[in-house]
């Protein structure tokens, strides 16, 4: 059997469940490009932090959330907010220091929150997601909800880890941690200071935890799915490591040079926008509709008036 009719075997998957995925991983990929551009133009206001290569992790673990659950994402978190629903349009015109951006243009690529969209908060401190993450899932017990946290590899080596999973399985909280291990922490080779496994982080607290495929969207949901289920049921927290590697530089002055040769080319083999391609009908459909979509974006994000320059004027809707 070929890779392509394997994947296809793979594919006894709801087909629509299967575009939907494939229309926000495409979003993100699109939205990302496009974010790079208007940087390059001088449009977008301080520093990004692209999302492009990760896009299975956030797109999987979100399809599967439901409406009282809660998410906090990283400084990397364009992907966490579009996964979740957050407006491409107000995400942009954000990232663009619109007064009509998601947080009325003032808090940029790094700190989107968007309540309405489950979305608690995007953290530019390393290790951040994970406690406001555990927070809500304290709160959240009392109303049947889950707290996801989004962190990187690097983010495990910070204190905020061990106290938050310790506190999070000792009280048995709804919260799902997520490491989207990427091999670096900035230009840093996650092995060059992270000693042990990861998962065995979690696994010596009694956290149910697995190492996954990260860019295989399914396997990412399938894995999800079964995470967010368990913290819901009252059996606390659980812990998935995603696999995955950004295509892209740190954030954006970084060329990233310390790559290994021939990396980037290998996991470009793993795109896993080009996995699921394979597997679904209907694919040139999304790709033009997303295309229109990101064009009609822009147009509208740079002909969008800017705050006002009164730092008490509140524009956008306080959560
Ligand atoms: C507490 C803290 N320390 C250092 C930094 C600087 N910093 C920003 S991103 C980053 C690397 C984090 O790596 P990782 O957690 O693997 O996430 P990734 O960037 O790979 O998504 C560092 C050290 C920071 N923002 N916050
Ligand atoms: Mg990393």
């Amino acid at each position: 059997m070929s890779r392509a009719q394997a994947s296809k075997a793979e594919a006894v998957r709801d087909p629509d469940e299967a575009l939907e995925l494939y229309r926000r991983m495409l979003l993100i990929r699109r939205f990302e490009d496009t974010v790079q551009d208007l940087f390059l133009k001088g449009e977008v206001h301080g520093t990004t932090h692209l999302y492009s290569g990760q896009e299975a992790v956030a797109v999987g673990v979100c399809s599967v959330l439901q409406a009282q659950d809660r998410v906090a994402g990283t400084y990397r978190g364009h992907g966490h907010a579009l996964a979740l629903g957050v407006e491409p349009q107000g995400l942009l015109d954000e990232l663009l220091g619109r007064a009509s951006g998601v947080c009325g243009g003032r808090a940029g690529s790094m700190n989107v929150i968007d309540l309405e969209h489950r979305l608690i908060g995007c953290f530019g401190i390393v290790g951040g997601s994970i406690a406001a993450a555990t927070g809500a899932a304290l709160a959240l017990k009392r109303q049947d909800g889950v707290a996801v946290a989004f962190f990187g590899d690097g983010a495990t080596n910070q204190g905020y880890f061990a106290e938050c999973l310790n506190f999070a399985k000792v009280f048995k909280l709804p919260a799902v941690y997520v490491c989207e291990n990427n091999l670096y922490g900035e230009f840093t080779p996650y092995e060059q200071v992270t000693a042990g496994e990861i998962r065995a982080r979690a696994e010596t607290l009694g956290i149910a935890a697995r190492t996954i495929d990260g860019n295989d969207v399914w396997a990412v949901r399938d894995a999800a799915a079964e995470a967010v289920e368990q913290a819901r049921s009252g059996d606390g927290p659980c812990f998935i490591e995603a696999l995955t590697y950004r295509f892209v530089g740190h954030s954006r002055s970084d060329p990233g040079r310390y790559r290994k040769p021939g990396e980037l080319d290998e996991w470009r083999e793993r795109d896993p926008l080009k996995r699921l391609r394979d597997s679904i009908e209907g694919a040139e459909a999304v790709e033009a509709s997303v295309e229109g979509e990101i064009e009609q974006l822009v147009e509208n994000a740079l002909a969008a008036p800017f705050p006002s320059p009164d730092p008490d004027a509140r524009e956008f809707k306080d959560g």
